[in-house]
């Protein structure tokens, strides 16, 4: 499943533009995907003559506006990204920020509440699992009540509580002192080597990207041949195995065996066969732990 990442922001933040800048789409308030850059994809796609180059996705979804109802459509997503106004000069950002971790806050709440409300009448069939959960909910509610928050629960969670609170913050600062979100935006509409013409750094993208892959310690491996050449990212400490389900469930369900090659080195040699013909392909099991900017080739049987 592709990384999900959702776009909060107080009124008139920056987020429609923060969503474009990152998708090239303007249908705000919905889904979108953003390609994430990397160099070593092209050098790759491009040894192997790919007919086809497909960058890694995340898929953003912007909601409009906050209060527990918009904000329980994050539930799934990775990551928030939260936009600060500092570019009108009325807004102090820091404190913005505190506000919007106070919605999610109370979401979260209003979350735990309804979902007891709901186990509880459930749990008087005499199911021992929901007695236990509801239990669990109400002693989570106490806790929430006395200004706690869910990050500092030290009881157990129910797995599908999906909390909002406990989720990687990235707060985007529209403005001189962060990101121009406008530029950015229109940016996102021309091809990328025209775009970086127009920028000193990088682009809001590649910066969303960096602190996303270093928040959740993100890894990128590439499968490449000759149809299609494509750029995958893992959490850390994946294995071969993880990846094959990444690429497809079948491919993971029939593993054989991964030949891996660093992508220089493929680069470099110019093709798979004199990478493995300098020794320097390997063979892997299923459990071998996939490292940045490893190229794999994931033989299975279907
Ligand atoms: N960087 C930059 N920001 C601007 C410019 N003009 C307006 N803004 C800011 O852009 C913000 C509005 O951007 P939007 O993306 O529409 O914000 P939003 O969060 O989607 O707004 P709503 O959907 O209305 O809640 C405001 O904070 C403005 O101060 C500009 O020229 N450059
Ligand atoms: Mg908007």
């Amino acid at each position: 499943m592709a990384l999900e990442v959702g776009i909060v922001g107080l009124p008139s933040s920056g987020k429609s533009m923060l969503f474009q800048a990152l998708t090239g789409s303007r249908a705000a308030g919905d889904v979108g995907m953003a390609a994430v850059p990397d160099e070593r994809l092209r050098p790759v796609a491009e040894v192997v003559h790919a007919r086809k180059v497909t960058p890694a996705a995340i898929r953003v979804v912007e909601v409009r506006g906050t209060g527990p109802q918009l904000l329980g459509n994050l539930r799934q997503v990775d990551a928030l990204l939260v936009a600060l106004d500092g570019f009108s000069g009325t807004r102090v950002p820091a404190d913005d920020l505190e506000t919007l971790k106070l919605e999610l806050l109370v979401a979260d709440r209003d979350h735990v509440e309804r979902r007891l409300e709901r186990v509880a009448k459930q749990a008087k069939s005499g199911d021992a699992r929901l007695k236990q959960e509801a239990a669990q909910l109400e002693a989570l509610l106490a806790h929430l009540d006395a200004g706690n928050t869910i990050a500092d629960w030290n009881g157990e969670l129910p797995p599908e509580l999906e909390p909002l609170t406990t989720k990687p913050v990235i707060a985007i600062e529209n403005g001189p002192g962060g990101v121009d979100l406008k530029m950015e935006a229109e940016l996102a509409e021309l091809a990328p080597d025209e775009a970086a013409e127009f920028r000193e750094g990088e682009s809001a993208l590649a910066e969303v990207v960096r602190r996303l892959a270093e928040t959740l310690d993100l890894i990128t491996f590439f499968t490449a041949g000759e149809k299609e050449t494509r750029a995958w990212t893992l959490t850390r400490g994946s294995t071969a195995l993880d990846a094959a389900s990444t690429i497809h469930s079948d491919i993971a369900r029939g593993f054989i065996r991964a030949e891996v090659l660093r992508w220089d080195d493929l680069v470099r040699l110019g093709s798979a066969a004199e990478v493995a013909r300098a020794g320097l392909q390997r063979l892997e099991g299923k459990t071998y732990v996939v490292e940045d900017g490893d190229v794999l080739n994931i033989r299975f049987n279907v």
